[in-house]
């Protein structure tokens, strides 16, 4: 097989011939738990070890679990069944089951062995995946030595899925849970979901939409959280629910959901013992409260502290309350990006122990580009942890490759000057990562947002691992192994998102997209009823220039950050230009660090994103010899319609600046393909998510 690449690569290179695509097709539904058949040395190593798997003193169903995957697995890279009789032992050492485990596992391998050493049964498991993963990527067996343990607590997926099957945010099909089938059917996906989580170290997940249904509390679900808690729990993998804070009004019969008002205490208490009494282990409760128009402690003259500790109490030790810090108001005339901070940072220490604030990686919302949150340091006395988005909200949702691990490290490096980077902040609690899953067949709606999923994976077990290295890792686990394939394919990933920016949201601009659905192009968006739903409010161009003067001179949101952080952004001549508009508005004729000026730099940068998604697209078609048949077409389809896309929010954006700056565009700047009124005429009916 090998030997027949090499070949035909060289036949290529001379253009005698063209390659034909691997011509199985893959749907994608295996993630990166494919362990196809190894070949050459990888092959001969493994096979000469002859992996026989020894029956561990100790079972229990993670055990089981953990000795089914190691089966299925080797048996697939080796292309045969193990064997039985002599070869090289793989033994588990597991431990007992604990309420609280550290998931740590140690593996070591040598020609004879391969020792797989935990605190409990769930670090077996996990470095049974990591095992497979290790083996899968080539190395072979007397070369395995790990030792890992996770560095945060938390790793969990928040799904905004809804029960009547609806996803917020969801561009992969319907959701995942089947709640009209539930309990009397527990679907296979299920149990692949939770395989998948595990393999990365996934401990938790929050089943239902922050934008809460109180059915979640009923009876009627109980049963169904049952299931799926029962389902997970030999994976390792705790549930939590999203749950309305005016819950005992909307089905408690109780006419107050004040958080200080002794009868709605008692009911949450009682709800608690009701949902503990069926699902022990149930992990606890998330809440968006008093944002968006959800119900929470402030209709009632209380604070998010007060509404946090009373659902701590009812869950006492048993469990976590994460409260959501994403909270704005269209009453409030502050800055959007100011008011989590001035909200939650006067309530520092006065969350109970067992609440953990989650805020979301940027001030705004997900956006392409944003600075760190500027509470990341700011609460020494709160257990912090942060939420990202894997579903592309506002990164050309399933339609546009863009991997988001760099935009992640990017977060979780960035400095605070409050005790550490973000990464350390957020260590005693952990991360959150709003899904990207659905009911499509490869999960994700498109094979490279599987990526994200795997990438959040991977850095809430270890945020000090580099988003190109997961990008080699996910590549090969999932497409190919090949290093002509992995040399090519990651660079593509790794500037996949600056592309995104580059085209959207250069230079700092944020939240232009389309209204309501969060789709294309709308900078010319001003007149929606709340001032911060407008695209106008965050660019705030005019004849003159553009972006939000966030100095002491305009917002003074600079000032929410650590002075030695705000002091690097105060100069807009000497800062990091990504963030230029962020937090400055300046003179359209503004002289940036590259020489140009800011309209000049502007162009350029939209122009640089959609030759990056040209470039994407060239790579992609040299990789067919390496992807199979199915998913090669799928990808390229996709990258055909983000080709467009850029082109389109490039042409669209430098429209509609021009028509307010009357500027010529620089020379070597292609003209808009359509007038400024064709764009603002385009309209998507059926654009998902909503
Ligand atoms: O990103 C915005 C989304 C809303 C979402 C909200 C939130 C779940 O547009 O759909 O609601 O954030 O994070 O609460």
């Amino acid at each position: 097989m090998l030997v027949n690449r090499l070949a035909a690569a060289l036949l290529a290179a001379l253009g005698a011939i063209s390659l034909s695509p691997v011509a199985h097709g893959e749907d994608g539904y295996d993630l990166w738990l494919r362990y196809p058949q190894l070949e050459g040395a990888a092959a001969e190593k493994l096979n000469a070890f002859n992996p026989v798997i020894a029956t561990p003193s100790t079972r229990g169903e993670t055990v089981d679990v953990a000795l089914d995957e190691l089966e299925a697995g080797l048996s697939s890279l080796l292309g045969r069944p193990l064997g039985t009789g002599s070869g090289g032992r793989i033994t588990l050492d597991c431990g007992a089951p604990n309420a609280d485990p550290s998931g740590r596992f140690r593996v070591t391998g040598s020609s004879a062995e391969i020792r797989i050493v935990a605190d409990e049964p769930v670090g077996c498991l996990y470095g049974s995946f990591a095992l497979l993963r290790e083996l899968s990527l080539g190395r072979a067996p007397d070369q395995i030595a790990l030792d890992e343990a996770p560095a945060m607590d938390l790793r969990m997926l928040n799904h905004w899925d809804n029960p009547d099957g609806s996803v917020e945010r969801g561009y992969a099909g319907r959701s995942i849970f089947d709640w009209w089938h539930l309990p009397r059917r527990v679907d296979t996906r299920m149990i692949d979901y939770a395989r998948a989580n595990a393999s990365l170290g996934i401990n938790g997940t929050v089943v239902n939409n922050v934008n809460a249904s109180p059915l979640f509390l009923t009876p009627r679900y109980l049963p169904k959280l049952a299931a799926l808690a029962d389902a997970w729990r030999p994976y390792g993998i705790r549930i939590y629910i999203s749950a309305r804070f005016s819950a005992p009004r909307d089905v408690g019969g109780l006419d107050t959901a004040d958080p200080l008002d002794p009868q709605v205490r008692a009911w949450w208490k009682a709800k608690a013992d009701e949902i503990y009494a069926a699902i022990p282990d149930f992990g606890g409760f998330l809440v968006k409260a008093n944002s968006e128009g959800q119900p929470g402690p402030q209709d009632y003259g209380r604070t998010h502290a007060d509404g946090a500790n009373m659902l701590a109490d009812a869950v006492g030790g048993r469990g976590t309350i994460i409260w959501r810090a994403f909270v704005y108001s269209a009453e409030d005339e502050t800055d959007r990006a100011k008011q989590a901070y001035e909200e939650f940072v006067p309530l520092d220490g006065q969350f109970a122990d067992n609440v953990i604030v989650q805020v979301k990686n940027g001030p705004i919302d997900f956006q392409p580009r944003e600075p760190f949150h500027p509470m990341f340091g700011a609460m020494p006395n709160t257990r912090l942890m942060l939420e990202a988005q894997l579903t592309k909200e506002y990164l050309g949702f399933a339609s546009h490759l863009a991997f988001l691990a760099p935009m992640w490290t990017e977060v979780l490096d960035a400095e605070t000057g409050r005790g550490g980077d973000v990464a350390d902040i957020i260590a005693p609690a952990g991360m959150a990562g709003v899904a990207n899953t659905g009911s499509d067949r490869n999960w994700t709606g498109s094979d490279f947002d599987q990526a994200n999923w795997y990438a959040f994976g991977r850095l809430a077990w270890d945020p000090a691992l580099t988003a190109d290295g997961i990008a080699r890792e996910w590549a090969a686990l999932t497409f190919s192994r090949d290093p002509a394939f992995l040399q090519a394919v990651v660079p593509m990933m790794m500037e996949s998102r600056q592309a995104v920016v580059d085209y959207m949201t250069p230079l700092g601009l944020a939240h232009l997209m389309g209204t309501g659905h969060h789709y294309g192009p709308a900078p010319w968006v001003c007149d929606l009823a709340r001032p911060e739903w407008n695209p106008c409010y965050y660019h705030k161009a005019d004849a003159r220039g553009i972006g939000f003067d966030r100095t002491a001179a305009g917002t003074d949101a600079l000032a929410q950050y650590a002075p030695s952080v705000a002091s690097g952004w105060s100069d807009p001549r000497t800062m990091d230009q990504d963030y230029l508009l962020w937090f400055h508005h300046v003179p359209w004729d503004f002289r940036v660090q590259s020489g140009r000026t800011l309209w000049q730099e502007l162009a350029a940068r939209y122009d640089r994103g959609v030759a990056t998604v040209s470039d994407m697209r060239a790579t992609w078609r040299t990789l067919a010899p390496f992807v199979d048949r199915q998913r090669f077409k799928a990808v390229s389809d996709m990258l055909e319609i983000q080709q467009e896309e850029a082109q389109w929010w490039r042409d669209a954006s430098l429209a509609y600046w021009q028509d307010l700056n009357g500027l010529a565009l620089p020379a070597g700047s292609a003209a808009p393909a359509m007038t400024l009124d064709e764009y603002r005429a385009l309209e998507f009916p059926e654009a998902p998510g909503e």
